[in-house]
């Protein structure tokens, strides 16, 4: 496989206006007819380029130029493009090409899946299915009509408007879709199969109806009112808080089990894995219901960030991706409690975006480089995106922001631009300079803020000190600071929220009690006056920036921010500090050494605290995860971290074991089941309760737990009692709700894949030879995707003491179905084998381990461009 590099950029040769497909579908393949109108760019310096195509196994049948057959010496296939050497500088091109869906594992391009036909074809898919020049900066408007078997497939949908439909010979009918808007190759979708619809209206602020319309399979019919129901609210909000309507008059979404990731943005039909869209109470837990309507509004918004507005080329991925995450997150916090949807977006970001900037494939925000552009949907460019967006909302204020958005989209409406093009709209609205920002698209890898302090008593000076590291990451050193906003609060000795004064003569009244200091030098010392005794420093206040924070806290300072931070989100940093710290003192120490006392009173007294938000308290409940753990350790030993962790699990759970009882049953009042804030935090909290006291085996938990699973109305609670149970020494009480579960659900593929993830995440049900039983299950399926992660992606992921295994069997389990995995499906091998490519991280009796299961399978035959990338960049 080769190096594409953003610095060979060069503009199309030629342009598309319009392509013309014809599909006509059958069992046994499909043929496909593209008539695409060319011409030559007038942008391009090369004015004799031929015109080269990109295509990826198909069976080419005709190529005619404006009506004429061409011969085949006058076009070449090299396997990868077909190229025509001579054109006049307008033409009509058309090709018809035959493939095969039905044989179509990568699930790139046209596929089926259960019976449907269905596309993906971001990044490079539309060349699986013609030959097209398959580059988001040529776009095109679309015209498609559909044939098909009229039994088999009595639903036909494609981009746009459907403006004519009929009958053919042969029980086959047709429908033609029409897309007004151009668009890139990689938002073409189409869907053909027997499905339902449900169907509702939008009225946009400017009066017109929108015909929303969700497709799925008939058993799913019920499933789609909270889908539904969060697009609407996707729809007002984008108006609200964009100034941004919907454009077609029909927006189609269609449910679709065997899919690569969550959901595709295809134009007005967005195509989602059945696990992103459908629920019901008795099906999907609060976390599958918040994680759907998060999905279903990001999918929404890129309708203007990503479609209308789009990236010149895949090295601009974080334009739409990053942009779109921190709408969908601004959303999502809208709409439930905005600090417990930060403490989501911090953890994700600090447990698995920072190690993957400290691992080999670690890249930038917007990349210089990639072999497959599949391995770079990653969370860098997603989450690490979104929150450069964000710091650029935090750097120009609400207002500003939305002056810069408002230009950026009628600045470049209809267009493929850059990460820059949109920093330049942010400047230009603002008036703000953003130049040394622009490092954070540029330099990979996380800051390191060393954060120091002191107090001059007799002047009442408070002296902060910040310096910033950016660590060396491959193929990068010797970085240059960046512009970090640094929120910023200082506490009093009664934890109030003291006046920050920069200078010397400034009145405390009008001063503010949190601010964002602005760093852009590799050290800064900020001086604040006015303060008679040395103040607790609140730092990085709602995670303002994407960095490590290295400060001396004590125990003492943790328990007090712990208490009195008036910010919520450091309240919880400050608490999941102190859990760190105190397990971490423990990984290696003597067995019975002291649990930090001020642990278990902080985590007593939150339990007993039903002043405060409760969501936030049962997000303060949960210990940092194991992962989380690891990324923080140098060259960590996961068995020692896992028993740590689990030591003060116990401790904690044995000390107050009253408090948890009291805890249950405070939350567990009898009430209509209601999806709101309130219910969502008493649920959570009951069962982590719940779960903390089957950690210690407790009998009165136990009962709980059998009762609570038994008489649940709601997948929440059911789930949450089945875990709690599989996570206990109950092994008989584990093992008949497991099958009890899965009688009751077994023909549903959503609570299977959550049946497979909830035994293969746990140490007591998930180690090896229990996950080969479960690839042996008749429900499993190495051909979807879900089945595939909820087992093996969920036991390298989440059950980490038993893939780490000291004797290395996990490490070649996951080697053996990454092999495997690799001639079907390429993309989800590749992101499989994540955890084995972070190697050189782990204390060496695990690395070198892991290392050799990473070569066996750079040996493997075949191996694909998707997993030969990952493994030579790890290995090398
Ligand atoms: N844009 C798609 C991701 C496509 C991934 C292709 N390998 C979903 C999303 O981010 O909205
Ligand atoms: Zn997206």
């Amino acid at each position: 496989p080769k190096t594409i590099r953003l610095s060979e950029y060069t503009v199309p040769a030629h342009l598309v206006d319009t392509v013309d497909l014809r599909f006509e579908l059958f069992d046994d393949g499909a043929r496909i007819h593209s008539t695409l109108s060319v011409r030559r760019n007038p942008e391009s310096a090369d004015a004799a380029a031929p015109v080269t195509l990109d295509g990826d196994s198909l069976k080419l049948e005709r190529v005619a130029l404006n009506g004429e057959d061409l011969a085949a010496e006058n076009y070449e296939e090299t396997g990868e493009q077909l190229v025509i050497a001579s054109v006049p500088d307008r033409f009509e091109l058309t090709v018809v090409t035959w493939i095969e869906p039905q044989n179509n594992t990568r699930l790139e391009g046209l596929y089926k899946s259960s019976g449907m036909f269905c596309t993906q074809c971001e990044a490079e898919g539309f060349r699986c299915i013609t030959y097209f020049p398959d580059r988001p900066d040529v776009m095109a408007r679309y015209r498609t009509r559909i044939e098909a078997d009229k039994a088999s497939c009595p639903v036909l949908l494609s981009n746009g408007n459907a403006v004519e439909r009929g009958d053919l010979e042969n029980g086959r009918h047709f429908v033609t879709w029409e897309d007004p808007f151009p668009k890139p190759s990689y938002l073409f979708g189409l869907v053909a199969g027997d499905l339902v619809e449900q169907r509702d209206t939008f009225t946009t602020g400017s009066g017109r109806d929108i015909d929303l319309r969700i497709y799925v399979e008939p058993r799913n019919a019920e499933k789609c009112d909270h889908a539904l129901a969060s697009l609407k609210r996707a729809m007002r909000w984008d108006e609200e808080n964009y100034g941004r309507e919907y454009d077609l008059d029909i927006f189609m979404i269609v449910a679709v089990d065997d899919f690569n990731m969550g959901a595709m943005e295809n134009k007005g039909l967005n195509i989602f894995n059945s696990s992103c869209v459908l629920a019901s109470q008795d099906t999907a837990t609060d976390l599958a219901f918040e994680r759907i309507e998060s999905i279903v509004a990001h999918e929404y918004f890129h309708n203007w960030s990503g479609n209308r507005v789009t990236c010149r080329d895949w090295f601009q991925l974080s334009l739409k991706e990053g942009f779109t995450v921190f709408r969908d997150s601004t959303f999502s916090a809208d709409m439930g409690s905005p600090t417990v949807k930060r403490i989501e977006d911090a953890t994700l970001l600090r447990t698995a975006q920072f190690a993957e900037d400290a691992g080999p494939m670690a890249h930038p925000v917007r990349p210089a480089a990639y072999m497959e552009i599949s391995n770079f949907y990653t969370l860098t460019i997603y989450e690490k995106g979104a929150e450069v967006v964000r710091m650029i909302h935090t750097l120009l204020g609400p207002e500003l922001f939305r002056k810069g958005s408002d230009l950026y989209f009628e600045r470049h409406d209809g267009q493929a631009v850059t990460t820059d093009d949109f920093v330049k709209a942010m400047e230009d609205a603002s008036g703000r300079d953003l130049s040394q920002f622009r490092l954070w698209y540029e330099q990979a890898g996380t800051p390191e803020l060393m954060v120091s302090d002191s107090h001059d008593p007799e002047q009442g000076i408070y002296r902060l000190t910040i310096e910033q590291r950016i660590p060396d990451t491959p193929g990068q050193t010797d970085k240059k600071p960046q512009h970090i906003p640094f929120a910023l609060g200082l506490l009093g000795p009664d934890g109030e929220a003291l006046p920050l004064m920069q200078d010397g003569s400034a009145d405390a009244e009008g001063a503010p009690v949190e601010q964002v200091l602005e760093l852009t030098e590799a050290r800064h010392t900020f001086e604040f006056h006015g303060l008679p005794s040395k103040p607790v420093p609140s730092l990085l206040r709602h995670f303002s920036a994407p960095v490590r924070v290295i400060y001396p806290w004590s125990r003492d300072q943790l328990v007090f921010l712990m208490s009195h931070d008036p910010d919520g989100f450091n309240r919880w940093d400050a608490g999941q500090r102190l859990a760190v710290d105190v397990i971490q003192s423990l990984v290696g120490a003597a067995e019975g050494a002291e649990i930090e006392p001020r642990l278990v009173e902080a985590y007593r007294a939150l339990l007993g605290d039903s002043t405060l938000d409760q969501a936030l308290v049962a997000k303060m409940l949960q210990l940092p995860s194991e992962a989380y753990l690891i990324e923080l350790a140098d060259s960590p030993d996961v068995a020692a971290i896992h028993h740590a962790r689990e030591q003060v699990l116990q401790h904690l759970a044995t000390s107050l074991r009253e408090e948890l009882i009291a805890c249950y049953h405070r939350n567990s009042e009898a009430g209509k089941y209601e999806l709101t804030p309130e219910s969502i935090a008493r649920r959570s909290l009951r069962n982590t309760a719940l779960s903390w006291l089957l950690v210690i085996n407790d009998e009165t938990g136990r009962d709980l737990a059998v009762q609570q699973f038994r008489d649940a109305d709601n997948m929440t609670d059911r789930m949450g009692a089945l875990r709690a149970l599989v996570n206990s020494d109950y092994a008989a009480e584990r093992s008949a709700a497991l099958e009890e579960f899965y009688k009751h659900f077994q023909d549903d593929p959503q609570v299977v894949e959550q049946w497979f993830s909830v035994q293969a995440s746990s140490d007591r049900a998930g180690q090896l030879p229990q996950i080969n039983a479960l690839l042996e299950h008749s429900a499993f399926d190495w051909k979807n995707p879900n089945k595939i992660r909820s087992v093996v992606g969920v036991f390298a992921g989440q059950n980490l003491a038993a893939f780490h295994n000291p004797d290395g069997s996990g490490y070649a389990f996951l080697a053996d179905q990454v092999c495997r995995l690799d001639d079907s499906n390429p993309q989800i091998a590749a992101r499989l084998v994540t955890p084995l490519t972070r190697w050189k991280k782990f204390a060496p009796a695990y690395g070198s381990l892991m290392r050799e299961s990473l070569e066996r399978i750079r040996d493997k035959s075949g191996l694909s461009a998707d997993l030969y990338e990952v493994v030579h960049k790890s290995l090398g």
